[in-house]
């Protein structure tokens, strides 16, 4: 993938910007880079506090995909970057799926992913990518968050992140395309800070499940009382399973 990068001192979503992009006709590998944020997007209409230090960005890809395999690239994703930032700074980042980063207990990043398709084509496929570099990481969260310079200790050059996040992502990306998702399931499987038991909320139920593994298509594999269920990442938000 050839990146094509485009900077801004400030956007109110690098995502919502690069739609627009993305609907005339920009190239995969087109990425958008905002130093700060006044209007950034989490899932399911949750706001994404992004002020300077951070790395805010968006990357549009155009993946020759079937619809039904779109749930990879977040997971992809997340993967790759956790590997890349363990690999680099030695920060022991895991993956919460579907989409987020943690550091033991605290959220460090997210992924948003937004798509168009077209009679089960992707037509293009945003994946907006928020991680607290150097930033205060925000207090009053959902759960706790921390930032890459809070657990190394000292600030970390932003360009050098960008070029490492990217060129992790490239490279699997690239392998994605051609092997298919099985070597991220297997890598998920050792990064994934997920409980043996996890509770599940979605807009209209909330259920406790055993989680039993990540499915082909990127889906959690969950067994409730009931029976085994795939969860797709739109439907649900996991929470660690409180002691009764
Ligand atoms: C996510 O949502 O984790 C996806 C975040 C994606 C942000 C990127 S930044 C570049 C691109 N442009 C955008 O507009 N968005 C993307 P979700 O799982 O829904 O988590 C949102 C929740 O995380 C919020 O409700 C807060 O509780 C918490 N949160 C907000 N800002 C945070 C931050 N900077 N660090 C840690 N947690 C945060």
């Amino acid at each position: 993938m050839i990146y094509s990068i485009e900077r801004f001192a400030q956007l109110g979503s690098t995502n919502d910007y690069l739609k627009a992009r993305a609907q005339s006709g920009a190239p995969e590998g087109t990425v958008i880079i905002a130093k700060e944020q006044t209007a950034g997007k989490g899932r399911l209409g949750r706001s994404w506090t992004s002020p300077q230090g951070g790395a805010w960005f968006s990357l549009l890809l155009r993946p020759p995909i079937p619809l039904e395999q779109a749930g990879c690239i977040s997971v992809l994703i997340a993967v790759s970057l956790a590997k890349a930032l363990r690999e680099h700074w030695g920060i022991p980042v895991g993956v919460k799926w579907p989409n987020d980063l943690y550091v033991r207990d605290k959220k460090l990043g997210g992924i948003l992913i937004e798509l168009s398709s077209y009679s089960d084509k992707i037509e293009w496929l945003i994946a907006g990518i928020g991680v607290n570099v150097n930033n205060e990481p925000p207090i009053q969260t959902r759960v706790p968050a921390t930032s890459l310079a809070r657990e190394l200790g000292k600030a970390i050059n932003l360009e050098e992140f960008f070029a490492v996040a990217l060129d992790a992502i490239a490279r699997d990306y690239g392998r994605f395309l051609l092997e298919g998702f099985e070597f991220v399931r297997k890598e998920w499987q050792k990064l994934s800070v997920l409980p043996q038991r996890i509770e599940v909320e979605s807009d209209t139920e909330r259920f406790d499940a055993d989680v039993l593994g990540l499915s082909p298509l990127g889906k959690l594999i969950v067994r409730t009382q009931e029976r085994v269920r795939e969860l797709t990442s739109e439907e649900v938000t996991l929470c660690p399973l409180q002691p009764s």
